[in-house]
Order: C-alpha cells, then sequence, then structure tokens
C-alpha cells in the first residue's frame, strides 16, 4: 500500500479490534478477500449481542403484547416497553410515550404527514425542507403540499454542499408551517444547524420535523436541546434489526395528531358504530407491533452506549478525515461535501467523470469493498450536483483507516481499469 498519510493522534477511545470481533458478518469473505464493508449509511451491521436478543425473544418468551394476563406476555410487553425507554433516554425524549414504533424513517415521516400535516397545514401555508433531502423527507411532503393547497420552499445547497442560509430570514416567514430538514445529509454527509433553524422556526410559529436516519446512529442527538417537534430515524442504520424505526414526537403534538392507521390495540373503548383512542402511545400503534425487533433495537443502543456516542462521533471524524486526504490523491475523482471533516458525518461520496459509479462499485467489489452507488434517494440533489449518481463510502464504528486504504486502491485500479480501455 502506498498511501502515505499522516494519521491524526488518536484522541477517540474506541477499541476498533475488540468491536470488529462482536460482528460477526465482518469475518466473511467477498470474492475471496475480506470485506470491507463501507455502506453503513445504507444500512449498518448487527453485533452479536442484537442477534442474540431476537434469537433469545423467539426462544424463550415469543407473544403477543399488551393482551395476555399469562407470563410469557407480560415478559414480551416488559421488554418492548423497556425498549421503547432506552429509544426516548437515547434521544433525551421527555417521556417514552413520545416514543412511537416505526417500521422506518420514512414511515415515521408519512405518520406526520398523514397524521398532522393533513390536519393542519392550511391552503397557502408553507413547507419549508432543504435542496439535500432523501426523498422519504421530499414525497411526503409534496403529496400533502399538493392536497392542502400549501407551497414548498427550499433551503439551497451551497457549492461546498452546506446549506446556503443566506436567504433564510425571508425562506422561514410567518407564512411557515413546517420546517422539515435532514440533520445528516446522506448524500454528501453535511450536518446541518439544525438547533438553529429550529429556533428559526419556532419564533415565526412553525412546526419542526428534524430526519435523523444518519444523525442518530452516528453523533448525540437531543430532542430537548434541539427543541423539534419531531424525530424520525431507522433501527437498521444503528446496529438494530431491519423493519424497526421510531417516531419522536412531542406530547401536546402527539395529542393534536390523528392515527394514520386504526384498528386494534390503538382504540380504549368500541361499539358497532364508534370508537375512541386509546392512550398515548398507543393510538398511534395499530396492530400487533414489530416486537422482536423494538428488543433487538433496545439492545443496539445498549451496545452503542456503552461505546459512547461522543467516542463514535470522534472516531467516524478521523476515519473521514483521513479519507478526505487520501482522496485528494486521487486528481480525476471529485468528492462532495463540506472539506471540513467536524462539519460532516463520515459519508464521502465521489464521483469521476471517466468511469461510471456503477463501474466503480462493480471493481471496488471484486476488492471486497462494499459502497452505495447511483443517487442515493436524492435524485434532485444529484441535479443539483450536476451528475447522474455518485459512489459513497460510509463509515462506521467497526471500520479502521486500513479499510479506508483498501477503498483508495481499489478506487485507483478502477481509474487505472477504465482509462486504459481495457473494457
Ligand atoms: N438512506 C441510504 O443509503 P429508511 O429507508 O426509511 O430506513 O430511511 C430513509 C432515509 C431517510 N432519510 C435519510 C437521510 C436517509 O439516509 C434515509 C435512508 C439510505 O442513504 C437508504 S436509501
Amino acid at each position: 500500500m502506498t498511501v502515505s498519510r499522516e494519521q491524526a493522534p488518536s484522541k477517540h477511545r474506541l477499541d476498533v479490534a475488540r468491536i470488529r470481533k462482536d460482528f460477526p458478518i465482518l469475518s466473511r469473505k467477498v470474492n475471496g478477500v475480506p470485506l470491507v464493508y463501507l455502506d453503513n449509511a445504507a444500512t449498518s451491521q448487527k453485533p452479536r449481542s442484537v442477534i442474540q436478543s431476537l434469537v433469545d425473544y423467539y426462544e424463550g418468551y415469543n407473544s403477543n403484547v399488551h393482551r395476555g394476563v399469562h407470563t410469557l406476555s407480560m415478559e414480551a410487553t416488559n421488554a418492548m416497553e423497556e425498549a421503547r425507554a432506552k429509544v426516548a433516554a437515547f434521544v433525551n425524549a421527555e417521556s417514552p410515550d413520545c416514543i412511537i414504533w416505526t417500521r422506518n424513517t420514512t414511515e415515521a415521516i408519512n405518520v406526520v404527514a398523514k397524521g398532522w400535516a393533513m390536519q393542519h397545514v392550511k391552503a397557502g401555508d408553507e413547507i419549508v425542507t432543504t435542496g439535500m433531502e432523501h426523498h422519504s423527507n421530499l414525497v411526503p411532503w409534496q403529496q400533502v403540499a399538493r392536497e392542502r393547497g400549501a407551497k414548498l420552499r427550499f433551503l439551497p445547497v451551497a457549492a461546498d454542499g452546506s446549506l446556503d442560509l443566506s436567504e433564510v430570514d425571508s425562506i422561514i416567514s410567518a407564512r411557515t408551517r413546517l420546517l422539515t430538514v435532514v440533520q445528516m445529509s446522506n448524500s454528501l454527509g453535511t450536518i446541518n444547524p439544525v438547533k438553529e433553524l429550529a429556533a428559526r422556526a419556532r419564533a415565526v410559529g412553525a412546526t419542526v420535523l428534524v430526519d435523523g436516519a444518519q444523525s442518530v446512529p452516528h453523533m448525540p442527538v437531543d430532542v430537548q436541546d434541539i427543541d423539534c417537534d419531531f424525530l424520525a430515524f431507522s433501527g437498521h442504520k444503528m446496529l438494530g434489526p431491519t423493519g424497526i424505526g421510531a417516531l419522536y414526537a412531542r406530547h401536546e403534538v402527539l395529542e393534536q395528531m390523528e392515527p394514520m392507521l386504526v384498528g386494534g390495540e390503538m382504540v380504549l373503548e368500541v361499539t358497532y358504530e364508534d370508537a375512541t383512542w386509546n392512550d398515548l402511545p398507543m393510538r398511534f400503534e395499530a396492530g400487533t407491533p414489530n416486537i422482536a425487533d423494538a428488543i433487538g433495537l433496545g439492545a443496539a443502543i445498549d451496545y452503542l452506549q456503552a461505546l459512547g456516542m461522543d467516542q463514535i462521533r470522534g472516531h467516524e471524524i478521523e476515519l473521514t478525515r483521513y479519507a478526505l486526504d487520501a482522496f485528494k490523491e486521487l486528481e480525476e475523482v471529485d468528492v462532495y461535501g463540506p472539506p471540513d471533516p467536524q462539519a460532516r458525518g463520515g459519508v464521502v461520496p465521489f464521483h469521476s467523470a471517466s468511469v461510471h459509479a456503477h463501474d466503480v462499485g462493480t471493481v471496488l467489489d471484486r476488492r471486497g469493498v462494499a459502497v452505495r452507488t447511483g443517487h442515493h434517494c436524492t435524485m434532485p440533489l444529484m441535479r443539483t450536483l450536476g451528475v447522474a449518481a455518485t459512489a459513497r463510502a460510509s463509515f462506521y464504528i467497526y471500520n479502521t483507516v486500513e479499510e479506508v486504504d483498501v477503498l483508495v486502491d481499489a478506487m485507483k485500479e478502477a481509474l487505472r481499469y477504465f482509462s486504459d480501455g481495457a473494457r
């Protein structure tokens, strides 16, 4: 390996070698070489403790929740509610009742769009978002705006990948009913000043939603400090199972919302003609919930908290700094997002005019390196950047600078291969 870069002295204290032993998948090979998993923004790998929590549930106390007085049902109910309390504490929610189980971030945002926005956004109102949103935090608002006669407005993306806030005082105005903004961009890595934006939105009486899909897994996030009304995030990006996510909602806002789904479990009293709604949070959880995966998310939070979110953030800043320096050696490659590793998460998107992103992905895969290629569910942003697709490396607790070296070497190989016309 020829890359000669000074490694910054380590301030974080993650024992990555030990952490890697907790993740069975990291010892597998891909195409005959060790797996280098750099697709964590898409989904993270799972530690043995999370996998074991699912086995424990199914082998030991599998049962429905909130329904039975029998022992298994009470054990399952307690475990799921304990997991809810862990999620609440993780984002500093006022109470576990402010946490609604969803399948993922996408569903959490839709719960707000259908259950809050359809009631509270009126004709002539404005919904303010940004030019770097994931489709999951854009398409629901397009629908709300269309159906309610409201207008969507965008805080634009500056050339360095940060938000251009020069017009913020005219974009967030007395007409703003909702500000909905991603805290960490999945396509640029940019960390947005959500606390300052929320304060600006509150000052004009607007409601605030934060898309925490990429931030909650990677940095400390505190809903009371941000002062947001909603925070949406997914378990599968933070060491938890797929199929479980959460919506944090401020208590008084939840009281003003309508449930998106109705049926069993979310009702208090039902007659042949009518029904009344259950207390929070069950009012928003119709039908049997995803019990096992909620418990698994609780185990994932235990794992993250044992490491410390500040330490995790520090580790990723170092990897990102190292990767940004390494990519500077590749002149034909453009790297997107803010140049300062402190201003971004561990997401490094890159693109070369000489190799299509999908070809990059294929060459990298031959070297065992898993990255995501494509538009990353941010098609409007790709148009702003002037590219159809990028390749994206994204880091987590188990990644190492040696893996960044493998990535950069493999990218050099892709550039050589395609510039030689050796297709
Ligand atoms: N981004 C990525 O590879 P779901 O799919 O519901 O768990 O998360 C949706 C979502 C919402 N907002 C942001 C900022 C996201 O990054 C994502 C998921 C993945 O970038 C899959 S498209």
